[in-house]
């Protein structure tokens, strides 16, 4: 037996929660909301044909993307699955070529070639926006390492879905995170369902964060749709990765208020689950809250309401306006480095 068994096992951390001023209070509404109707005109813009491929929607994951990206610098890592419009938008990057990104124009942030599952910005540290579930956790893990290796002071965050818990890369990096102790912070957003399959029928332990005591990695459990409660969460996870290189589990629980996909009517909800989503609406519970405590009333909200509106609309019209990419770049951004004459060739040819 190693040293390593000397050392305890993981409990849940119960952070206290933090009082925000109410500037910052009105921001995260703000961003959430941009969030919402960003994500509703995609929806619209798919009905249209003018979005193509698979879209996938971060409604009434709204508090938990902006909390999770509050607690990151601009110096840490990102990595996503594919659903996530709302983090590029938390990440600071333009709603514009977000957008132009879904309608596959040249102007979107991975050149019109990724679409809605592959937002990609460097600039931003945002790298990727996965289709493949899962995808995204060894390369995570690897920027991790590469950071440890390195001796640099960024975190890596690597958000995933509940169903994304059962896939064999999960364990595999959790295990080498805890191992080599890497500054990573995984992140399940933990919206109840894995396409249609409930998180009870798919998980043997349904409480997932649980599982980092599997690799003694500390982990904890927030409610998904109090934007403070992440916030502070994650930003005690991301430090502590900073301060100590030591990996985290973190586990947000809200349900997503639409299907899986843009196509996906959800059937498998019930009425009276459809009644439950509109109850437990995260962006109307920090409505309400800012109303109540005096930092928000109606005029003020219908100000924010109106500028977001804008935001999107200008957002919809700069990717309508633009151009399409060129064939001839298809497989100028395939490697990283340069294949001579990689353009010119179809993906099943030999590349020397
Ligand atoms: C390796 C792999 N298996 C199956 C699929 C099909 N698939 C796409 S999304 C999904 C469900 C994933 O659910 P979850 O991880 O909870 O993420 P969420 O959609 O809730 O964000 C599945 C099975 C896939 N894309 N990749």
């Amino acid at each position: 037996m190693g040293d390593t068994d000397t050392r305890s096992p993981a409990r849940p951390r119960r952070p206290r929660k933090s009082k925000p001023q109410p500037e910052t209070l009105v921001a995260y509404y703000r961003q959430m909301l941009l969030i919402r109707r960003f994500e509703e005109r995609a929806a619209r813009a798919y009905t249209e044909a003018k979005i193509g491929g698979y879209c996938h929607l971060n409604l009434g994951e709204e508090a938990t993307v902006t909390g999770l990206m509050a607690a990151l610098e601009p110096r840490d890592y990102l990595f996503t699955n594919y659903r996530e419009h709302g983090y590029a938008l938390g990440r600071g990057i333009d709603a514009r070529r977000v957008m132009a990104e879904l309608y596959g124009r040249s102007t979107g942030v991975s050149k019109g070639w990724g679409g809605s599952m592959h937002l990609f910005d460097t600039e931003s540290r945002l790298l990727g926006g996965y289709g493949i579930v899962g995808g995204q956790l060894p390369l995570a893990t690897g920027a991790a390492l590469a950071i440890d290796y390195r001796g640099g002071d960024e975190v890596v965050m690597c958000q995933m879905g509940d169903g994304t818990t059962n896939i064999g890369a999960f364990h595999e990096s959790l295990n080498m995170a805890a191992l080599w102790e890497l500054p990573i912070v995984y992140v399940v957003v933990n919206n109840g369902l894995g396409m249609g399959t409930t998180v009870a029928h798919a998980s043997a332990e349904p409480e997932l964060y649980k599982r980092a005591a599997a690799y003694r990695m500390e982990g904890a459990h927030v409610d998904g749709s109090d934007v403070i409660a992440v916030r502070d969460a994650a930003h005690a996870a991301v430090e502590r990765a900073r301060a100590e290189s030591k990996p985290f589990l973190l586990e947000t629980t809200s349900p997503r208020l639409r299907g899986h996909s843009v196509v996906d009517p959800a059937r498998y909800r019930t009425a009276e689950e459809k009644d439950a989503l509109k109850a437990a609406d995260p962006l109307a519970r920090l409505a309400l809250e800012l109303e109540e405590s005096g930092f928000l009333d109606a005029e003020a909200r219908d100000k924010l309401e109106a500028e977001v509106r804008a935001e999107v609309d200008d957002a919809a019209a700069f990717a309508d306006e633009s151009p399409h990419p060129d064939v001839s770049t298809l497989f100028d951004y395939t490697y990283a480095t340069p294949v001579p004459g990689a353009s010119r060739r179809l993906p099943a040819d030999p590349v020397f």
